[in-house]
């Protein structure tokens, strides 16, 4: 029995002796949308260039559709060790890092370029660096998109049109704040729940950037798409500490390194779609409001801007408003 147990023992040692000289380690990442979508092709980026510079020290693989469950949960996994990697919106993240919430205020960046280059600069540089106090290491902003209203209902050109409906938001209090201030009634939701809350009429629509709409096929279970950009939403690529604290700081810079390729190509998917994915929702059957009254929508969330003004500063969000790119 005792000797039974030495030699089982002595194998599995033996095994792990072996693994550990080829020295390869798979991570496991998880996202919540399909393979095709930007975190997918983000992921694989991010992979591809992580092998590259370690020479096959480290692999990813991917877990795609929420297999790991919702974006809070990953993140939580990402905590605890449970998930090594993961690419999340920034939804959740502020209920772990409360400094990344003043990214998700409405209308707070022009475009791309914009949000680009405060995320890329100093400002996005100090947010990435709250993120180990909270038991987490924030490797870069990868990118979702600019976000767009769906309903099931009827057409919505201005916020009269939106009020009343019942709209799943994001586990997120600024975005939350928003959709009161724009009098829906916001449903604070995990997206893994999202499709079937639709289909069954739980809730009346949602809103997404238009990669996100087409990879989660939303087009089934909503007739109307309003190009709102109402939101960016940023996207993050998050290690778990328990990978981040073994490493050398040579392999920190690859991690680094890989991490940025990822969010490359994330950015890179993210406004592809944006550009062509309307036509193609067009074609699964939307019916898309592009005229949309962005200023009624600005004016409808004072009251939400006055809130953000309390909680985050004015001086920090004019520091974004007007920085320079
Ligand atoms: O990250 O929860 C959401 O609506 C997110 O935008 C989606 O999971 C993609």
């Amino acid at each position: 029995m005792l000797l039974k147990r030495v030699i089982a023992t002595g194998v599995f040692a033996l095994g792990l002796a072996t693994s550990v000289a080829a020295g390869a380690e798979e991570l496991k990442l998880g996202y919540s949308l399909a393979p095709t979508s930007h975190y997918g092709v983000g992921a694989t980026a991010m992979g591809d260039e992580l092998s590259r510079l370690s020479g096959g020290k480290w692999t990813i693989k991917q877990f795609p559709a929420n297999a790991l469950g919702g974006e809070r949960e990953m993140v939580e996994g990402a905590q605890i060790g449970t998930v090594d990697i993961v690419v999340t919106s920034s939804g959740p993240v502020g209920n772990f890092v409360p400094d990344t919430l003043i990214t998700d205020i409405p209308f707070l960046f022009k475009d791309y370029a914009h949000a680009h280059a405060v995320l890329d600069g100093p400002i996005g540089q100090a947010i990435l660096d709250q993120f180990p106090k909270h038991g987490l290491i924030a490797l870069a902003w990868g990118e979702n998109g600019f976000r767009n209203l769906t309903n099931s209902k009827h057409p919505v050109k201005s916020p009269a049109d939106a009020k009343g409906l019942k709209i799943r938001t994001m586990e997120n209090q600024v975005h939350m704040t928003a959709f009161k201030a724009l009098g829906v009634l916001p449903t604070p939701m995990a997206f893994p729940e999202l499709f079937t809350a639709m289909q069954q009429g739980t809730v009346d629509g949602q809103e997404n950037p238009i990669g996100v709409i087409l990879s989660a096929k939303f087009s089934q279970v909503q007739k109307y798409l309003t190009v709102t950009q109402h939101v960016y939403s940023p996207a993050l690529i998050i290690l778990s500490p328990s990978v981040w604290n073994k490493l050398s700081d040579q392999e920190k810079g690859w991690f680094k390194q890989a991490a940025l390729a990822g969010a490359k190509a994330m950015r890179q998917k993210a406004e592809d779609d944006a550009k062509n994915g309307i036509e193609e929702l067009k074609k699964q059957g939307m019916e898309v409001v592009t005229d949309v009254d962005t200023t009624a929508f600005q004016e409808a969330l004072k009251p939400a801007y006055a809130d953000y003004a309390k909680k985050f500063g004015q001086d920090k969000i004019d520091a974004i408003k007007s920085y320079k790119y």
